[in-house]
């Protein structure tokens, strides 16, 4: 008796979170274009929703821009900091355990 709710919870405990978001952190020298462009090209967000969780970063200092499985956010990750650091950017992008 019990035995399987132990085994449930082991299962729980090992595997590890499925799902995570992709944050954006607010800075005060990326430009709000490039931040909306990100989010659409990046998130596929359309032109209003990318501008509102742009002005939610603004004001907020950091924005959920979507969640993945762990291999996709982490890419996701890389793809955002690289066109980044390639416009000169100082935007960062961080991935969390949703
Ligand atoms: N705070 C930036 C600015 O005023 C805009 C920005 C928004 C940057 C969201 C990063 C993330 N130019």
């Amino acid at each position: 008796a019990g035995g399987a709710v132990v085994a449930e919870r082991k299962a729980q405990r090992v595997k590890p979170p499925s799902l995570y978001q992709v944050v954006l952190l607010n800075d005060d020298y990326t430009p709000m274009e490039f931040v909306v462009m990100v989010l659409q090209h990046y998130f596929q967000r359309d032109l209003e929703t990318a501008t509102h969780i742009m002005l939610k970063i603004h004001h907020e200092g950091r924005g959920v821009c979507g969640v993945y499985p762990k291999d996709v956010a982490a890419t996701k990750v890389e793809l955002v900091l690289a066109a980044a650091r390639r416009d000169g950017h100082p935007l960062q992008c961080i991935m969390e355990a949703a």
